[in-house]
C-alpha cells in the first residue's frame, strides 16, 4: 500500500497526470496520479490516507522545492493539475464524508490589483494541503470579502496584493473584517507586502509564499 501511496505521492511533485500526458519526459510511458489514485482505491486503500500521503505529500513536497528555487511556477501548475485529477476520484469520498478536508480557505486579490498568477498559486497550494478553497478572483472589494465571510462562518481570509498602491487596499480590508469579524484569522502576502506590514494593518500573519501560507494554515487547525 504505501509504495502505491508514495508513487502517487512522487506522480503529484513530478506533475505526472496520466499514462498519456508527455510531461515529465522521465515518466513518459509510465502511469500517472489519475490511474495510480484509481488502482489505490480499487486496492482498499482508505480515500483519506491517498489523499494525505499521496496527493497532499506530493504538493507539499512541490511547495518546499518551490521555495527553495529548486523548481519553477510551471512545475507548480503541472503538479497542481496532476493533483486535480486525483481529487476528482476522491471526491465522492468528500460527500459521503469518509474523508474530510481540513478547513475552508476564500482568497482574493485586493480592490484595484489585476495581478493573479501568485494568488492562483497560493490557492492550488492549498487545496493540495488538504484545504476547501473559495478563490474570490482579482479586485476584490472590502464587501465581497466581507460577504463572503457571511456566507461561510470560520473560514480563514487570505488577501494578495502586488502593487505597492493596493497595499493600503489591503489595509483597509483587514480593518473592515477584523471590525466586522474579530475572529477570523488573515493572512497576507504578494511581492511588496513585508511581515512589518502585515503586522502593521492587523494581519494575523504574513506568507511569504504558498507553502508558507499552507504552513500557516496547518498551525491553525493543528
Ligand atoms: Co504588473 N506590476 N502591473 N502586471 N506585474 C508588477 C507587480 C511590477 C513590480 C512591475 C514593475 O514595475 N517592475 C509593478 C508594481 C510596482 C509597484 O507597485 N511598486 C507592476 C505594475 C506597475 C503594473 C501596472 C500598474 C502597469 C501599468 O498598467 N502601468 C498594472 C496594474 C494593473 C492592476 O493591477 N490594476 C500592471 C499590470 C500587469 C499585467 C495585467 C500586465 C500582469 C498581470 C497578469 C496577471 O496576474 N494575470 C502583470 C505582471 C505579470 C507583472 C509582473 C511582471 C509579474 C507578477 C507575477 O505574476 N509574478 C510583476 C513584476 C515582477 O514581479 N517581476 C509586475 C509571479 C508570481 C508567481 O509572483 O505574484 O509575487 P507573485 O506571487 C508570489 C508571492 O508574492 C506570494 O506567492 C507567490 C509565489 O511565490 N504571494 C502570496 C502572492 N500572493 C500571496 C498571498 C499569500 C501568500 C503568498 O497569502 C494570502
Amino acid at each position: 500500500m504505501t509504495e502505491l501511496v508514495d508513487q502517487i505521492a512522487l506522480c503529484v511533485e513530478r506533475g505526472k497526470v496520466n499514462l498519456k500526458s508527455p510531461f515529465p519526459p522521465d515518466l513518459k510511458g509510465q502511469k500517472g496520479v489519475d490511474e495510480l489514485t484509481r488502482e489505490a482505491l480499487e486496492a482498499g486503500i482508505k480515500a483519506q490516507d491517498i489523499l494525505e500521503m499521496g496527493l497532499i505529500e506530493g504538493m507539499r513536497k512541490i511547495g518546499v522545492r518551490f521555495r527553495a528555487d529548486e523548481v519553477y511556477v510551471p512545475d507548480v501548475l503541472m503538479a497542481a493539475k496532476a493533483m486535480k485529477v486525483g481529487m476528482a476520484h476522491i471526491r465522492p469520498y468528500f460527500t459521503s464524508g469518509e474523508v474530510t478536508r481540513k478547513g475552508l480557505f476564500i482568497i482574493g486579490t485586493v480592490a484595484g490589483d489585476l495581478h493573479d498568477i501568485g494568488k492562483n498559486l497560493v490557492s492550488m497550494v492549498v487545496e493540495g494541503g488538504g484545504f476547501e478553497v473559495v478563490d474570490l478572483g482579482i479586485d476584490v472589494s472590502t464587501e465581497k470579502f466581507i460577504e463572503a465571510l457571511e456566507q461561510r462562518p470560520g473560514a480563514i481570509l487570505g488577501m494578495s496584493a502586488l502593487l505597492t498602491t493596493t497595499m493600503a487596499n489591503m489595509g483597509e480590508s483587514v480593518l473592515a473584517v477584523k471590525a466586522r469579524f474579530p475572529q477570523t484569522r488573515v493572512v497576507v502576502g504578494g511581492a511588496p507586502v513585508t511581515e512589518n506590514f502585515a503586522r502593521q494593518i492587523g494581519a494575523d500573519a504574513y506568507a511569504v509564499d504558498p507553502q508558507a501560507a499552507v504552513d500557516y494554515l496547518n498551525s491553525l487547525v493543528a
